[in-house]
């Protein structure tokens, strides 16, 4: 099965999939950018629940209900912060790609939405993250079983025109102005 990739212009909190990704920070109870919006959109069920969930260390991903979303479920993955480079960013915001699609697949999880993790308060280049991102899903699914049976739509939720022009241009996309 191929899965389908979209981009998506706009907030991830009004998307109709089984999961969206809060790009949220290691203690998960919630913070500004998309992890605010989601947490306000999602109510405070969201939050209680993320309370006994414990925290999440960087480039892993947990997974609660989407409580008042549209979304069934929301996994929270934590970026990394951008120091330059060379200190496994790369690597671990790979990692938070690879890691909330193998937890989606455990949930039977069919379509999920990422948001351009790291790449507001975290101050990770959004180029340089956007072209990790599509390469890591691209991957993933075809890497490993498990991901490429369940999964059959990824969206990348684009906040911004620049970043929606980029993502497009990514997946081959004709850029509409
Ligand atoms: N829908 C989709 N994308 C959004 C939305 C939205 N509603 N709001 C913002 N973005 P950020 P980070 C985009 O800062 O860099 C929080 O305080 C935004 O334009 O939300 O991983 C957490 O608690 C940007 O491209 O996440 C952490 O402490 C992208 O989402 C910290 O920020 C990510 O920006 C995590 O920082």
């Amino acid at each position: 099965m191929t899965a389908r990739l979209d981009v998506v212009a706009g907030d991830i909190t009004q998307l109709d999939v089984d999961a969206i990704v809060n790009a949220a920070n290691e203690s998960l109870l919630g913070g500004g950018g998309v992890d605010g919006a989601i947490h306000r959109a999602a109510g405070p069920g969201l939050l209680e629940e993320c309370r006994g969930v414990g925290g999440c260390p960087t480039g892993q991903a947990r997974i609660t209900g989407g409580h008042d979303l549209r979304a069934g479920h929301v996994i929270h993955t934590v970026g990394p912060v951008w120091r330059g480079g060379s200190h496994g960013e790369p690597e671990m915001l790979a990692a938070c790609y690879r890691n909330s699609l193998a937890l989606a697949a455990d949930h039977e999880i069919r379509s999920i939405a990422f948001p351009a993790i790291s790449t507001g308060v975290y101050g990770y280049p959004l180029e340089a993250a956007s072209r990790i991102a599509v390469a890591t899903v691209r991957e993933a699914l075809v890497d490993n079983p498990v991901i490429g049976r369940s999964i059959d739509r990824v969206v990348f939720c684009c906040f911004g025109a620049e970043a929606t022009a980029l993502y497009r241009r990514l997946l081959g996309m004709s850029v509409t102005r």
